[in-house]
């Protein structure tokens, strides 16, 4: 039988069990990315290993999240990077050099690699034919230090695309429209690969927003085929010789298929503040807007600057809105300059911001209260922001332009006809400030500031599990509900003692003063959950300071999958119901109860009783033979350092 793409990266980095869906497979990692905000943690594991030298072909140290500098500790967090990197034989990427999905995209991605990044957005690489994924830091960590990465094979769902697209509808609006059909839980479990007729019309760029944006469906990644396209991008990167022809055959068979005839599709928006709230930019044309942001990791390339820049030429946003641009990168924003389309930005109106994630992750940007917000981000999640109740759509570029240049949600066919532009055969590197590896017998100290703390240790599994549910959630719920980021806690990364204070911050009045309260008087933390619950970034702190707190057990209805992979990595034990109508009967404040579940574990059984004030409850124990043992052990440092 015929393979797909996915599958035969899939089968070429396979060095743990079985190309089977469903069952648990190991995968050779070629190249590892991580961004400060989780890679401070991600070098702490990393150290704590002890391994001397990365053992990946090539890593990378980003600094794109945390860059306002309003006290020491994200500059800290900087200067302790770049001593990492140098230290440990990694590129180092500084502040401002870009986001590091589209930096990672232009100077280092190739297709056929796997790439792994501490990053829920690193599927981006896909749009390049190569088999990236986003995880936690510490499975990052372990991937540097030459060891497998460790998923459950997924299915693959082919997504067929035909036609092409018309004026004023972009790459954005593909992937809003699967949003809308599928949701954000409709991808879990499944590789998303693109195929058909249409592929040949879309770009590199084009395909990589479809498959950074694909990581809000939840699916372990997305990816493309590298063909024709594929070439032409690396070599207006200057790096031709990278690009291998890599597609599925013709007799390949995907688990489901999804057709979407891109001539069909209409300029598209979702809605607050979920990004499958989708619905035509038509239904909701003409609400005032106050902040337009064109930017991120899903659509702030080379390309979308300049469709941007060539439809102000001549026009102005209007005053009622604040327009800012942040450039993806370093390159696009040298590129821009020099092809002559910043000054179109200037003039009409622009805030040119530094390269960097920023306000998609509420490090600044924050919008005016209760006022619109458009931004071409990929997350809309209620409060991430900076503001609560906060007014924010997800678009296109194109969309998000009009909007700026009428003050109101604008159907960016009402311009007229969309202007012609052309992208440079090659591209300016803009990489003048990537650092290359150091030498292995070169002599470096880190620098750790005040604000790092070291990795907390945590007890292994007792043999009955004894404690209180802490917190009742429903459906959806987002690792940004769970451990909130923004400006005033994104510098805690490096610190979980101080940034476990904020764990459900914006769900519950004060859950780490609850958690202390029971800890301090010798008990343990659960949460009980819904649907898909910790959808989202894959930030690590999202397991490990509610670990800290105290927290040991998760019941809900379904988890996400990097979610659930970093609280078996922080011992924490993630339970579903086996009747998903059980939800109902275990409320905030029972006791709960677990016997014998660390025999459980070890012996295999693929359920426990969990008892509720005493009243049995069923959950299931979906996990691999590894997965125990490392619940047993109370996570996976406590077992990589025993095994
Ligand atoms: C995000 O978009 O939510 C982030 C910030 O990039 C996260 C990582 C993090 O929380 O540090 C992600 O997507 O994984
Ligand atoms: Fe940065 Fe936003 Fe992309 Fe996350 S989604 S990596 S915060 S730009």
């Amino acid at each position: 039988m015929g393979k797909t793409v996915a599958e035969k990266i899939l089968a070429a980095h396979l060095v743990e069990g079985e190309l089977k869906k469903g069952e648990e497979i190991g995968l050779g990692i070629d190249q590892t990315l991580t961004q400060d905000a989780t890679g401070t943690m991600a070098y702490l594991e990393f150290e704590a290993i002890g391994i001397p030298r990365v053992k990946t072909e090539l890593s990378v140290s980003y600094v794109d999240h945390n860059l306002v500098q309003s006290d020491f500790k994200n500059a800290d967090d900087h200067v302790f990077l770049q001593g990492v990197a140098r230290k440990f034989g990694l590129y180092f990427s500084p502040p401002g050099n870009g986001i590091c999905h589209q930096v990672h995209l232009e100077r280092f991605g190739a297709p056929g690699k796997t790439l792994l990044g501490s990053d829920s957005h690193t599927p981006t690489g896909g749009g390049l034919g190569m088999l990236a994924m986003g995880a936690g830091g510490l499975d990052v960590a372990m991937a540097m230090a030459g060891k497998p990465f460790y998923l459950i094979m997924p299915k693959i769902y082919g997504i067929r695309l035909t036609g092409k697209l018309q004026p004023w509808v972009a790459a954005r609006d593909v992937l809003l429209e699967v949003l809308r059909q599928l949701t954000v839980k409709g991808g879990v479990g499944y590789i998303m690969e693109y195929f058909g007729p249409g592929l040949e019309n879309l770009s590199v760029t084009d395909r990589a927003t479809i498959t950074n944006f694909g990581a809000e469906l939840g699916a372990t990644t997305s990816v493309f085929p590298s063909d024709e396209n594929t070439r032409k991008f690396l070599a207006a990167q200057g790096r031709e010789e990278q690009w291998r022809e890599l597609v599925a055959d013709d007799d390949a068979q995907y688990d489901a298929v999804l057709e979407i005839d891109l001539a069909t599709l209409e300029p598209m928006i979702a809605c607050p503040s979920s990004p499958d709230n989708v619905v035509k930019v038509s239904e909701v044309a003409g609400r005032p807007v106050a902040q337009v942001l064109v930017g991120s990791c899903t659509n702030s390339s080379l390309r979308d600057l300049t469709a941007v820049a060539t439809i102000l030429k001549g026009r102005e946003t209007s005053r009622e809105v604040s327009f800012e641009v942040n450039p993806g990168s370093r390159q696009a924003l040298e590129n821009l300059t020099a092809e002559g389309n910043l000054l179109p930005l200037l003039q009409a109106g622009a805030r040119v911001h530094q390269s960097g994630c920023l306000g998609c992750i509420g490090m600044g940007q924050a919008p005016p209260t209760a006022m619109i917000s458009l931004r071409t981000f990929s997350r809309n999640f209620p409060g991430r922001s900076g503001n609560q109740g906060d007014k924010v759509y997800l678009c296109s570029p194109e969309v998000a332009v009009a909007s700026a240049i009428k003050g109101c949600i604008t159907d960016p066919r009402d311009l007229g006809d969309y202007p012609e532009f052309t992208l440079p055969e090659k591209y300016l590197p803009g990489d003048e400030r990537i650092e290359q590896p150091w030498p292995v017998d070169a002599e470096v100290e880190i620098i750790r500031g005040p604000n790092i703390a070291p990795f907390p240790d945590f007890e292994s599994m007792p043999e009955t599990w004894t404690g209180k549910v802490m917190l009742k959630v429903g459906d959806n719920i987002t690792t940004d509900h769970i451990m909130p980021a923004g400006a005033k806690i994104l510098p805690l990364r490096s610190n979980i003692p101080a940034i476990s204070e904020y764990v459900f911050a914006s769900i519950s009045e004060c859950f780490a003063c609850d958690m202390k309260e029971l800890t301090s008087a010798g008990g343990f933390g659960a949460v009980v959950g819904g649907d898909n619950y910790g959808q989202g970034s894959s930030r690590e702190h999202a397991a490990l300071a509610p670990r800290y707190l105290g927290v040991q057990v998760k019941l809900v209805k379904s988890f996400a999958r990097i979610h659930k992979a970093n609280l078996i990595n922080f011992g924490i034990l993630p339970l579903t119901f086996v009747d998903a109508d059980d939800y109902e009967r275990v409320e905030q404040g029972a006791d709960l109860v677990i016997p014998g579940i660390r025999q459980a574990l070890l012996d295999g059984l693929e359920r426990v009783t969990v008892e509720v004030n005493g009243t049995p409850v069923a959950a299931v124990l979906d996990l691999s033979p590894r997965h125990r043992e490392i619940l047993a052990a109370g996570g996976l440092l406590n077992w990589a350092r025993g095994a």
